[in-house]
């Protein structure tokens, strides 16, 4: 028998013992593979299946997402899928329909509810992205042959009779790729965008600068890239993204709900603006491009008179490409900048990020220096600047190294990654609270979890690093629901062949028995 008829008939009865109890919130619900999970998701037995004629029917305000869908079902199911723009009364039974319905305002921008039951197909929302992610988790209510890019004509695409609603817990739900340490081509950054998406993260923030590389075209400071990306941290050519580039990227990530978050690293790590000009240096001699720069061993020349029209110039540049509100200006590890100056810069900082139009972001360190509302501070290894920070009236975003840290090794003989704050495996990954001490609750807008590749140089590595973690990260920025490992490990479990149909090639974790789930 085809696994997925297997699967269907485990999955009815299951399906059925769960609805059997009554309950609208059953912990350990085995049928249930859904990460991140939702608020709510009432199984009742019975599936539907889709059919060959079947179309998108959706509110002309989501046509993105009905186009996403569409794309995605065609493949696998070898369906034609045509989009129409049309309200529920123009469906028929077979469709996929994507309502707009204002009064599901109350589950919030990104809130949605998925009706699957012998009437059909339903996704309701208030607003698109919330279209997108009820779109993302139909998707996961499917076999996982879904993911496939090739015709598979014997599974029988159904979806499990269910009842869903549901809605994040953060606004801010991150993700952090170094493209300085090593750089990332624009697919291969799209590629890890749109997988982020599908677990419904909606920002992406790029450490674009770094002492080992400068990635990212500025047209008034040329050398930036001309010299200061040709180096990465293994010695090789390094790389950089046109101004064309990055509004490849900023777009393609719009269209999944994802906001980019460019970061210009200052005053520290920024060896490879010294690399590029003189004048950023106290001996006006630039510095040699090199792949082993120390840790917090390099600053601007903050006294120095073309240092913050540099700056200026540089954040003016990326203002004008980046169409979100926020600019993220480094300021971690600026050890080698004196104290007081560095608390001066980072005022002038805010004038000039404000010039722009944006506010202002910048790792926890930035709590040194007497900066005003509004302004987000991204925590990472001492609670107690994060706190300074927030008592300045800063919003927290959580990447505790401890936990956050993708570029953390899963244990101490893994081939890839540091481990400066510990290994980290995928429990701990997932076994914490985004509140750091001294922080109120209220002040955390939400969970990032950085990436850093001064190991990682190939998608594959990238991969093995970020998952399974990251979508447990995910899980934590968006479910409402309490969370046990002892819950999750299973359901990560069952999900481990979806990454697989995905081509994700994650980190099987000896602390979850992923054979359950193996074919
Ligand atoms: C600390 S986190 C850094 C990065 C490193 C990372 C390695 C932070 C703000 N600074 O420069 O890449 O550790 O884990």
């Amino acid at each position: 028998m085809r696994q997925s008829l297997l699967s269907a008939v485990l999955f009815g009865a299951l399906g059925f013992a769960v609805w059997a109890c009554g309950d609208r919130d059953v912990p350990f619900s085995v049928e249930e593979s859904l990460i991140p999970r939702p608020s709510i998701a009432t199984y009742s037995p019975g599936t539907r299946t889709l059919q060959a004629q079947a179309r998108v029917v959706a509110d002309p305000a989501f046509a993105g997402p009905a186009r996403y869908i569409a794309e995605r079902l065609r493949p696998a199911t070898g369906y034609a899928w045509p989009v129409e723009s049309g309200r529920p009364d123009d469906a028929r039974p077979e469709d996929i329909v994507l309502v707009r319905d204002p009064a599901l305002a109350h589950l919030g921008e990104e809130g949605y509810q998925v009706e699957v039951d012998e009437n059909g197909i339903m996704l309701r929302a208030s607003s698109a992205a919330g279209a997108f992610y009820a779109a993302q988790t139909v998707r996961q209510l499917l076999p996982r042959e879904i993911e496939l890019d090739t015709l598979d004509p014997e599974i029988t695409w159904e979806v499990p009779f269910v009842r869903i609603e549901d809605g994040p817990r953060y606004a801010w739900r991150g993700v952090m790729l170094d493209v300085a340490r090593h750089f990332f081509s624009v697919e291969e950054v799209q590629r890890f965008i749109d997988i982020a998406s599908r677990y419904k993260l909606n920002r992406f923030h790029l450490h674009l600068t770094d002492d080992q590389g400068w990635r990212i075209q500025i047209d008034s400071w040329p050398n930036l890239t001309e010299i200061g990306s040709r180096m990465d941290s293994s010695g090789g050519p390094g790389g950089y993204y046109t101004k064309d580039d990055y509004r490849r990227i900023v777009e393609f990530a719009a269209e999944r709900f994802v906001m980019i978050i460019p970061e210009i690293d200052v005053p520290g790590h920024t060896n490879a603006a010294l690399a590029s000009y003189g004048e950023l240096n106290p001996d006006g001699i630039p510095t040699v491009l090199s792949p082993t720069v120390p840790f917090a061993s390099t600053s601007l020349w903050l006294d120095g008179p073309a240092t913050l029209p540099f700056v200026e110039d540089v954040f003016r540049e990326v203002a004008e490409i980046t169409p979100g509100p926020y600019l993220h200006v480094g300021g971690d590890e600026a050890a080698a900048t004196p104290p007081a100056q560095y608390r001066e810069f980072m005022v002038e900082l805010q004038d000039i990020i404000e010039r722009q139009g944006k506010t202002m972001l910048g790792w926890e360190d930035i709590g040194a220096a007497e900066l005003r509302p509004p302004l987000l501070a991204q925590h990472w290894v001492r609670p107690n600047r994060a706190q300074l920070a927030f008592e300045r009236g800063a919003q927290i975003i959580s990447s505790p190294a401890r936990h956050a840290y993708l570029d953390m090794k899963y244990h101490p003989e893994f081939q890839l990654g540091t481990a400066w704050i510990g290994f980290v495996d995928v429990q701990q990954a997932y076994e914490w609270d985004p509140v750091p001490e001294g922080v109120a609750p209220e002040a955390v807008i939400g969970v990032e979890s950085p990436l850093w590749t001064e190991t990682l140089r190939t998608r594959a590595e990238l991969d093995l690093l970020a998952f399974p973690r990251l979508v447990g990260h995910a899980e934590i920025g968006w479910t409402t629901r309490p969370r046990s490992w002892i819950e999750y490990r299973e359901r990560l479990a069952r999900h481990g062949p979806r990454f697989r149909a995905q081509g994700i090639g994650f980190y099987r974790s000896t602390l979850v028995d992923w054979t359950a789930s193996d074919r």
